[in-house]
Formats: structure tokens, sequence, C-alpha cells
């Protein structure tokens, strides 16, 4: 018995979903080709395929879990309004994007309402068809496969909606972001149908592995040194601080402290610990959290 989880075959996220499954232990000897594979670590057995089929594969059951954009899920799931839903398990904080309506920087301007009675090119019809239906605008949805930045200058559409990470893409164009339709990353789904108790049992243990990964992946072990007197103003400004080790120095008032910082340590941060009497702080990354 095992479970069966659909990651993408190739593209941005299938990288990272292998990785993240790699960093929880679960190693897949994948060859290029392969459609099905199973890991010897774990009762997982990996389907690859299109990210566009999981969210439908999964609801259907013929995966039990599956690794995809929320677009997607969106997409092609939730904006049809097609039952039974998939249930999100985890935010997996990779292939972070926004699907976002822009329009030529000439009429950037322009309220979303100039829109009514408009064209808007997308290679996501029904989420875009639901977000005008939800402003009570009237818009033609013009669905194009690849590419859909172009279609302003060539005259197909007044306006776009695609999915946005740098924003490069649509700077060179020419276009500018005036709403975001949905916030996405890549989810963690599963089926809606009941599993057995023996999948249960090993999803459970999937799903503390990938936290412990994701809580790692957020936190940092930092190491530094401070006066004693310092140790209270240190611990104020590190977020989320868990019981630092604090160990003295040999032969005077200073002392090194050892902790894991629940979130991540910016610069500013270092800053400030530098002017609350800290030096030689060290901020290293962390592989693995078991609480
Ligand atoms: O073959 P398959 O159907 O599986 O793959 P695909 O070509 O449909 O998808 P792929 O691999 O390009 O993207 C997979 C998922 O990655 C998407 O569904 C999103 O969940 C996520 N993702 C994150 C992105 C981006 N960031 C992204 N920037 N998907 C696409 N883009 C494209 C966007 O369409 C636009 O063309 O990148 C361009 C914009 O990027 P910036 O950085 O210039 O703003
Ligand atoms: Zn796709």
């Amino acid at each position: 018995m095992s479970l069966r989880l659909a990651i993408q075959k190739s593209g941005r996220l299938a990288e990272a979903s292998v990785d993240l499954l790699r960093r929880c232990g679960i190693d897949f000897g994948w060859r290029k080709g392969q459609l099905m594979v199973r890991s010897s670590d774990f009762p997982l057995e990996l389907t690859l395929m299109r990210d566009d089929d999981i969210p439908e594969y999964v609801k259907d059951g013929v995966c039990d879990l599956g690794i995809v954009g929320a677009n997607i899920v969106h997409e092609k799931l939730e904006a049809r309004g097609l039952e039974p839903r998939v249930e999100t398990l985890r935010g997996l904080g990779f292939g972070k994007c926004r699907l976002s309506i822009a329009l030529p920087r000439e009429r950037a301007g322009f309220d979303l309402r100039a829109l009514d009675g408009g064209k808007v090119a997308t290679s996501y019809p029904a989420s875009t068809a639901r977000f005008f239906a939800a402003q009570e605008l009237s818009v033609e949805v013009v669905e194009i496969t690849g590419s859909v930045e172009i279609a302003p200058q060539l005259g197909v559409a007044d306006a776009v909606c695609d999915l946005v990470s740098t924003g490069n893409t649509l700077r060179a164009h020419g276009l500018v972001e005036v709403a975001t339709v949905l916030e996405s990353e890549a989810r963690l789904i599963r089926a809606p149908g009941a599993l057995t108790p023996e999948q249960d049992r090993l999803l459970t243990s999937l799903l503390q592995r990938i936290d412990g990964v994701l809580r790692a992946a957020r936190a940092k072990y930092i190491m530094m040194n401070a006066p004693r007197a310092a140790v209270p103003a240190i611990e104020a400004i590190l977020p989320g601080l868990e019981a630092p080790t604090v160990l003295p120095l040999a032969g005077g008032e200073r002392v090194a402290i050892h902790a894991v910082a629940a979130e991540e340590v910016f610069w500013e941060t270092m800053g400030r610990l530098k002017e609350a009497g800290a030096s030689s702080i060290l901020v290293v990354p962390i592989e693995k959290i078991i609480e």
C-alpha cells in the first residue's frame, strides 16, 4: 500500500518538487522519460504529468496527492465551481507568483471599469471570467496559450490577465499591472475521498517531514559574541528566538550566544544586534527541524 503523488513532469515546479521530497529523505531513481516511479525510501509513487492535469487527477482520486500552483487549482477547479473540492494540505513556499490584470502603459491610469465591453487576453479563461464577473464588468475573454503579453500590441486585446513574478515580462512589453486576481504558490493538495488507515498513517508521516523541511527553510541558526549584560536586548531584537544557549567566554564578561531564529534574519536585524553590542555574528542555514 502506498500513496500516489502527482508532480509536474518538467517546468518551473518540477525540480523544486523533487528537491522538497529529497529533503524529506524521499529519493527517486528517476530517469528522463519515466512517467511513474517508486521511491525505495518511502511508500510513495510519483506520477509525472503536465501541471494543468494535476488538479483533476487529484479531484478524481486517480492520485491521492498533488503538488501544483494555486493558480492552476483555481483555474481548473475553483473558478469553474467543480466539485468535489480538493483539500490544500500545505503551502510549500516555492513557485510564488500572482495572476494579474495588466494594461498598456498609456492606459494604466484608467480605472478597471474602462475595460467594460473590452477584450482581455489570457491563458486563464475561467479565472479571468470569474474575476470580471465579480467586478460586475462585462469583458470578452480571448484565450491564448502562450505569449499572452504581446496580445495588446497585436491589437487582439485591450488588456491581459497573466502570471507575474518579477514583472520584467510585463515591463518589457509596455504593460502595467492594475489588479491582482490571485496570489499563488505551489501547494500540496489531496483527494477529497477517504484514505485507508495505512495511507492515513503514511500521509501523517509525510506531512511531519514536510513541516520539518519548511520550518528549517525559514529558520536560521545564529551565533554571536556579546557582553553578558546585552543578552536581554539581543533576545528582544531576534525574531522568534527560542531559548538561546548562553556560554561564558574565557577571561571576561563576554558570552557566546547560540540560538535558532524561527524567521529569516535580515541585514537590518544584524545591524541592530551589532548596535546592541554583539560581534562575530554568524547566521547559518538549518537542514531539518523536528520538534
Ligand atoms: O508543461 P506544463 O504545462 O507542466 O508547464 P507550464 O508551461 O504550464 O508551466 P510552467 O512550468 O511555466 O509554470 C508552472 C507553474 O510555476 C505555474 O503554474 C505557476 O504556479 C508557477 N510560476 C511561478 C510561474 C511563474 N512564477 C512565472 N513567472 N509560471 C509562469 N511564469 C511566467 C509567466 O507566465 C510570464 O510569462 O513567467 C513570465 C513572467 O515572469 P516575470 O518574472 O517576468 O514576471
Ligand atoms: Zn501548464
